[in-house]
């Protein structure tokens, strides 16, 4: 598909209620990678400054922006220019954007054109009915320590989006170290996978009703108080179901600062088999309230299927984070070797 102009995207009709939007080089790659991978119900769309870039990656939607200024050459990490262009053909994008119910926003902090999009459209949904999730690579340290456009992109990127406050996905570069040895390409591809996992089992969660069910209208309910928040996921046999948070915890490729004095809160939902009961949903529920110091507000579902199950699946929401400035966030020193994520 050839790029569009923002205007022309903006005008189209976008019917799907979910999207995956990746901004820049790297969100688009990844947005590209996270519909390889099978999101179904799902639309796409890259916006990007660099012509070449979008003509590479495959997209229901391709929008190229700043054409009058940066000719389709990308901005060379000029957020100021991206952020310059945006004011300049925004037009009803916000109006189109707003007609998705949840909106996945991808891209790499660092450069000029995803490190400008990213807080900038997640700050302008945060404002609607739409729920939008930012999700932010943070660089590796060597790139911020040995390129100071990078460092102030990111710094700056960051900070806007720990004040927007809601869902965060922030996925650290740091943390993929453990697969050092792998090609650079199939990290990523590791990192996507993980990402893909996390975006799968919350649109599961929402999408298919359940016995005790957590809809679309209560994760909002419950992120609007819940200040800063995360994404966890993980599973277990079904007979260690206390071991699900721990996991959640410590395997994590994403960024957070979970500030246990200040009580965070916690949306919990199991996914299992016909033998999940009711003595493994509480089994659960201590291990997260001990794990959290008694959250602040404690919501909970379930969703059983007709077979028995050996594992048993959590995918929680917490909120209540510590927001960092932007600069502890990414000095954060990378952490020792610690198992792998569950990537399938
Ligand atoms: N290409 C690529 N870069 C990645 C990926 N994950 C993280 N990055 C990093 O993403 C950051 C931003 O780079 P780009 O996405 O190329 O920058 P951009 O947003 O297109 O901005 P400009 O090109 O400066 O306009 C850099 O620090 C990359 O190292 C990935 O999967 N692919
Ligand atoms: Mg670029």
């Amino acid at each position: 598909m050839e790029p569009d102009s923002l205007e022309a995207w903006a005008s189209a009709n976008l019917k799907s209620t979910f999207a995956v939007i990746g901004l820049g080089g790297a969100g688009s790659e990844a947005a590209q990678d996270l519909v390889e991978l099978g999101i179904t119900g799902v639309e796409t769309c890259v916006i990007n400054t660099d012509a070449k870039s979008l003509d590479r990656v495959h997209a229901d939607r391709k929008v190229l922006i700043g054409q009058r200024h940066l000719k389709g050459g990308g901005s060379g990490g000029d957020r100021e220019a991206v952020l310059a262009a945006i004011e300049d053909g925004k037009t009803d994008l916000q109006a189109r954007l707003e007609e998705y119910e949840i909106v996945f926003l991808v891209a790499g902090l660092g450069g000029g054109t995803g490190s400008a999009l990213l807080p900038y459209l997640a700050g302008l949904l945060r404002k609607s009915h739409s729920l939008a999730i930012p999700v932010a690579f943070l660089p590796f340290h060597i790139e911020l320590e040995s390129n100071p456009v990078r460092r102030a992109n990111s710094l700056q990127a960051l900070e806007e989006l720990e004040h927007l406050d809601g869902l965060l996905l922030a996925l650290s570069n740091e943390k993929l170290r453990r697969f050092e040895s792998l090609p650079l390409q199939r990290v990523f591809h590791v990192r996507n996978t993980y990402l893909h996992r996390l975006v799968s089992s919350l649109v599961d969660m929402v999408e298919n009703p359940s016995q005790l069910n957590v809809d679309l209208a209560s994760l909002k309910r419950h992120l609007r108080d819940a200040g800063l928040s995360t994404l966890l996921f993980a599973e277990q046999h079904v007979s260690e179901p206390e071991r699900l948070i721990n996991q959640a915890l410590t395997e994590t490729l994403l960024d957070f600062d979970l500030d246990e004095a200040q009580s965070p809160s916690a949306l919990v939902h199991l996914d299992g088999g016909s033998n999940l009961t009711l003595r493994t949903l509480d089994r659960v529920l201590h291990a997260v309230q001990h794990r959290l110091g008694r959250p602040q507000r404690l919501m909970f579902g379930t969703r059983t299927h007709p077979e028995p199950r050996e594992v048993v699946r959590m995918t929680a929401v917490i909120g209540g984070l510590r927001r960092r400035t932007a600069r502890q966030a990414l000095s954060t020193a990378p952490p020792p070797t610690l198992p792998l994520p569950i990537v399938r």
